[in-house]
C-alpha cells in the first residue's frame, strides 16, 4: 500500500520542482534564523536550481558537536516538542531537536514506511526498537499511529515477552534490528513456538546485507525490508524499501539525497557508489544542509514497479567509519558478512577480531558458528574453506575459527557489535 502516493508517486519533474521550492526556503531560512549558518552562507549566493546544491557548504558530525547542545537551533527553544539524541562512542551525544510539526513528519515519513514494508491500517505492530533518547522507539510508536496500525510498544529487550506476545497476540509486523529479529527467530524456534500471525518484519538502525536479510526471512517465516534512517536527519524513516525490494525509497519531498565522492566531495552519476548526503527540506527545529552520512550507497532514479518514483538508495556497504584497514587492505564487515552467510554449514552469527602482536601485523579472526541443523564431519575443513573463501573475496590473510551453536553472544539490546578491534589506537 502506498501511505501518500500525492507525494510518493509524483512526477520527478514536479518532485523536483518541489524540492526547488523547499530548498530554496530553506536557505533563506537558515540565513535568517542561525547564527552559524548565516556565517557559513555569508557569500553564497541562493540557489538558482537544484544542480546549485553542490555549490552549497556541507554539514558534518564534527560541526553538530561543535554546536553541542542546542547551537544549530533554527526556533526560539520555546517552539520545541521533543529532544532525541543518540549516543556514539566518544564525546557529547548528537542532538536532535523536534517542533510539532516536525514530529508530525516524523510520524507522516514511518507511516511511509511502514506501509511500504508491508502494513496496513487496522495491523498490530510490535515495535522492538529501543524506547528513549533512540530515535526508533519512538518513531515506530509514531508511524504506527499515523498510518492508523496498532503499537505494541515493547522496545528492546526482554526477549521472554517480546516472545510471548508474537505467540499470543495477532502481531502482523515487528520493527526492530536486524540482529534483534535474528535473536527473536532462533529462540522462537529453539523453544519449538510459533508465532500467531507474524508476517512482515522491518530492520534498521545497523548494517545488513541481503544475505543476512534471506537468513533472517527463511528463520523467522516473514518478508523483510530495510529501514534506513539517523539521529541528525530525524531518525529512522529516511529511507525504506518497498515489498519490490529494489532498494531503499528515499522520501525525498522532506530529504534531499544526493550521492559525492569521498574524496573530492564531487557529486556522483546515478548507480556510483560513495557517500551519501543529505539536506532536510522541511525539518524546523534543527534543519541540516548537505550532512555527510558516512554512509556509503548508491542511487537510482527509475520508477520503481511499486509504482513510487521516489530515488531509491542500495543497501549500504557500510559506514566509512567502519572500515576496517588491515594490513593496508581495505576490508568492510559487510564483505565478510556476506561470504560468511553463503555457508550453509554456518549461522548467521559471527563475530571479527582484530590484533596487532607487539612488534608484529596485523591479525584478523573471524570467528563463525556452524548451523545447529547442519552435520559437519570436519570442523577444521569447514574453517579452512571458510578462510579461503573470506581471503580470495578481501584480498588479505586472515584465519577463521568455527565455534558451536549458540556460542557467539547475542546482542538484546541497542546494536549489533561485531567487530572487536584490539589494535592499539593509531
Ligand atoms: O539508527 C535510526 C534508526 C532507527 C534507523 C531505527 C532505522 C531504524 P542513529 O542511532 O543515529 O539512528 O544511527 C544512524 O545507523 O548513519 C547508519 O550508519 C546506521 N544505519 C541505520 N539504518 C541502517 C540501515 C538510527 N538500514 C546510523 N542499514 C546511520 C545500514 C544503517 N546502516
Amino acid at each position: 500500500m502506498i501511505f501518500q502516493p500525492e507525494y510518493e508517486t509524483l512526477e520527478r519533474h514536479a518532485l523536483e520542482a518541489l524540492q526547488f521550492e523547499r530548498l530554496q526556503m530553506l536557505v533563506e531560512r537558515l540565513r535568517h534564523s542561525n547564527a552559524i549558518y548565516r556565517e557559513r552562507l555569508r557569500g553564497i549566493e541562493n540557489p538558482g536550481s537544484l544542480e546549485d546544491l553542490a555549490g552549497l557548504p556541507f554539514s558534518t558530525k564534527a560541526d553538530m558537536r561543535d554546536a553541542y547542545p542546542l547551537g544549530l537551533l533554527a526556533v526560539p527553544e520555546a517552539q520545541l516538542a521533543r529532544i532525541h539524541a543518540s549516543s556514539g562512542t566518544t564525546g557529547n551525544p548528537t542532538i536532535s531537536a523536534y517542533t510539532k510539526e516536525d514530529l508530525r513528519i516524523f510520524g507522516e515519513v514511518m507511516a511511509r514506511s511502514f506501509a511500504a514494508g508491508g502494513i496496513a491500517p487496522g495491523d498490530m505492530f510490535q515495535v522492538a526498537w529501543g524506547y528513549g533518547l533512540f530515535t526508533g522507539g519512538l518513531g515506530g510508536q509514531a508511524g504506527c499511529e499515523t498510518l492508523g496500525a496498532c503499537a505494541i510498544p515493547a522496545s528492546s529487550g526482554n526477549t521472554a515477552r517480546q516472545i510471548q506476545l508474537l505467540c499470543d497476540l495477532p502481531v502482523v509486523g515487528i520493527g526492530c534490528t536486524p540482529s534483534y529479529a535474528l535473536v527473536l527467530a532462533e529462540r522462537i524456534r529453539a523453544e519449538g513456538r510459533t508465532t500467531k500471525v507474524l508476517r512482515y518484519a522491518i530492520c534498521g538502525a545497523e548494517s545488513w546485507t541481503r544475505e543476512m536479510r534471506a537468513e533472517l526471512e527463511e528463520l523467522f517465516g516473514v518478508v523483510a525490508t530495510n529501514i534506513y534512517g539517523l539521529t541528525e536527519i530525524i531518525g529512522p524513516g529516511v529511507a525504506q524499501e518497498c515489498l519490490q525490494k529494489q532498494g531503499l525509497h528515499v522520501q525525498e519531498d522532506h530529504f534531499l539525497a544526493e550521492i559525492i565522492d569521498l574524496d573530492t566531495g564531487k557529486p556522483l552519476a546515478d548507480g556510483e557508489r560513495g557517500e551519501l548526503v543529505i539536506t532536510t527540506l522541511t525539518r524546523e527545529a534543527m534543519p541540516v544542509l548537505r550532512y555527510r552520512t558516512r554512509d556509503l550507497t548508491s542511487m537510482v532514479r527509475e520508477r520503481c514497479a511499486c509504482g513510487r518514483t521516489s530515488a531509491r538508495i542500495d543497501w549500504f556497504t557500510g559506514r566509512v567509519d567502519d572500515m576496517l584497514v588491515i594490513r593496508g587492505v581495505n576490508v568492510f564487515p559487510s564483505a565478510i558478512e556476506e561470504v560468511v552467510l553463503g555457508f550453509t554449514e554456518l549461522s548467521p552469527n559471527y563475530r571479527i577480531f582484530v590484533d596487532r602482536p607487539r612488534n608484529g601485523l596485523d591479525a584478523m579472526l573471524v570467528e563463525v558458528e556452524h548451523h545447529p541443523d547442519a552435520t559437519i564431519d570436519d570442523l577444521d575443513l569447514l574453517a579452512r574453506r571458510v578462510t579461503g573463501r573470506l581471503s580470495e573475496t578481501l584480498l588479505v590473510s586472515l584465519e577463521t575459527r568455527v565455534v558451536p551453536p549458540g556460542t557467539i553472544e547475542r546482542i538484546e539490546a541497542g546494536k549489533a557489535k561485531r567487530v572487536i578491534d584490539r589494535r592499539p589506537a593509531p
